[in-house]
């Protein structure tokens, strides 16, 4: 950031916080747009005379409701439900819901405005939102799952449509999530419709999706590694995580010819340094989808190594693709990325680089991706889901396959177009910010003072 800005964003920052307190993760994500975007506005005063920063940073709309429900022992559980419905410029609400201990407004607002500038970057007609609980579904029987999630429909069923805002998975909310909530729906209002993206492919759901987020953060880093005349083949890749988007990242990452040799959970990591083939992929598929173990049986059933407590990074790697969760690579750790080699960051996770980090990144200007534009391929193919539902048709996986590879090559060339330095260097954040900001705004101006 040119330090002129210095003055602006810290003025800017400092309304934002005084009007959004307790809400770090929310100020961070707000922080690296506006360095971006401050400069930006500056050139087109016609952003700053209609306030489009002030009310971009503005929720159109925040629902926190009670989620009570009855465990198998017949006691009261009482959740907190949300859902924040960011910004309907360009389309209606769209984004995942989270279900974490963790959960809180301000980490819900932090994907929501993000999600605003990702979704306009797929080039495809979608608003921001983002919602979830801090209901924690780990150790929990389906029924309980099956209840809470009843339970949570109950109330926001009346606030979203397939016109209106429709929600998806994300962390802790998968297939089994989308079903009990998909079927509670449509009991309630009595009426089938694509008011919910990641569902079964017998009711709705779009082949690949599942797939989506992963492929495409892979497809991303393909492009990346493409403008220094690299590629996946015969390259190392450290992966965090070991759910849906590092499971199918880990996919990819095989099917190009390279070498995934970590994935985690929040209990620690493993190490396989002979690659995470095909084969253990679908044990790690069957250990985390359905027996919903911990990571640390991988390493019991391979003899390889597993880190309690600790992230992958300090793992030697070419490309390194954070998939779990925000705040994963520390400052120390990303120098660490760098000393020992790794050229290449493609974030599946949503901000999974603390700031410090991300300068670390951008100074010794490796390939980073942010997670806006690296990982946007799951709402990219959650957008073709609701496609294919308006419709009433269902693509091949092919054409779905062959249209997410196209999203990511176009985010890409986005990220490129507005993120190119004088010396050639493309600094990814600024790309996908300014480049996810421009159809936002141009749309908001368009709208008038709404
Ligand atoms: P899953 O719930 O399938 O998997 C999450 C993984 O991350 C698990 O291995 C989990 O470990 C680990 N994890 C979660 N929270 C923490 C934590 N606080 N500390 C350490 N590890 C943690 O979620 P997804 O794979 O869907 O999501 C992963 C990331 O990708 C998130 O940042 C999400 O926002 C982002 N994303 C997801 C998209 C999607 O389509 N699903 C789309 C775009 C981004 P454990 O099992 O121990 O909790
Ligand atoms: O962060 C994300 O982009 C998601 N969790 C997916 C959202 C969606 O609507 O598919």
């Amino acid at each position: 950031m040119a330090n002129i800005f210095e003055q602006q964003v810290n003025d800017f920052m400092a309304k934002v916080i005084a009007k959004n307190p307790s809400e770090s993760e929310f100020h961070q994500a707000v922080h690296e747009v506006v360095e971006s975007l401050i400069p930006f506005v500056e050139e087109n005063p016609q952003y700053k005379e209609a306030k489009i920063l002030d009310r971009i940073v503005e929720p159109e709309r925040v629902l926190i409701f009670r989620v009570p429900w009855v465990d198998d022992n017949g006691g009261v559980q009482v959740n907190r439900g949300f859902r924040i419905e960011m910004n309907s410029a360009i389309g209606p609400y769209k984004g995942g819901l989270r279900f974490h201990p963790t959960v809180n407004l301000g980490i819900l607002k932090f994907l929501a405005f993000e999600q605003v500038f990702k979704n306009s970057l797929t080039t495809l007609p979608m608003g921001g939102g983002k919602g979830g609980s801090d209901f924690d579904p780990k150790g929990k029987s389906d029924n309980e799952v099956m209840r809470f999630t009843q339970s949570f429909m109950t109330e926001l069923f009346r606030h979203i449509g397939p016109n209106t805002d429709v929600p998806a998975g994300d962390i802790g909310v998968g297939g089994r999530e989308i079903g009990f909530m998909f079927g509670q729906y449509k009991r309630l209002k009595n009426e089938f419709t694509g008011v919910l993206t990641g569902k079964g492919r017998e009711w709705g759901g779009s082949l690949i999706r599942p797939e989506a987020t992963g492929y495409g953060a892979v497809y991303f880093a393909e492009e990346m590694l493409k403008t220094r005349g690299k590629s996946f083949k015969g390259t190392t890749v450290t992966v965090s995580g070991s759910g849906n988007v590092a499971q199918f990242a880990t996919q990819k990452v095989n099917e190009l010819g390279g070498k995934v040799v970590t994935l985690s959970d929040s209990s620690g990591f493993i190490y396989d340094p002979a690659g995470i083939d095909d084969e253990k992929l679908e044990y790690v598929m069957w250990l985390k989808n359905v027996k919903r173990g911990r990571i640390k049986e991988y390493a019991d059933k391979y003899g390889c190594e597993y880190v309690e407590g600790q992230r992958p990074w300090g793992i030697k790697c070419e490309v390194a693709l954070p998939c779990a969760t925000q705040n994963e690579i520390s400052e120390e750790e990303a120098k660490t990325l760098v000393a020992n080699g790794c050229i290449c960051v493609s974030e599946g996770a949503n901000m999974p680089t603390v700031p410090e980090g991300v300068i670390v990144f951008l100074e010794n200007e490796i390939l980073y991706g942010p997670g806006k534009a690296a990982n946007a391929g799951g709402v990219a193919v959650s957008g073709l889901e609701m496609t294919q539902n308006s419709m009433r048709l269902s693509w091949t996986r092919e054409e779905v396959d062959a249209k997410l590879h196209d999203i990511m090559i176009n985010i890409h060339a986005t990220c490129e177009k507005y993120g190119k330095k004088d010396n050639g260097f493309i600094n990814y954040v600024d790309g996908a910010n300014i480049g996810g900001f421009v159809k936002v705004a141009d749309a908001m101006l368009a709208q008038g003072v709404v």
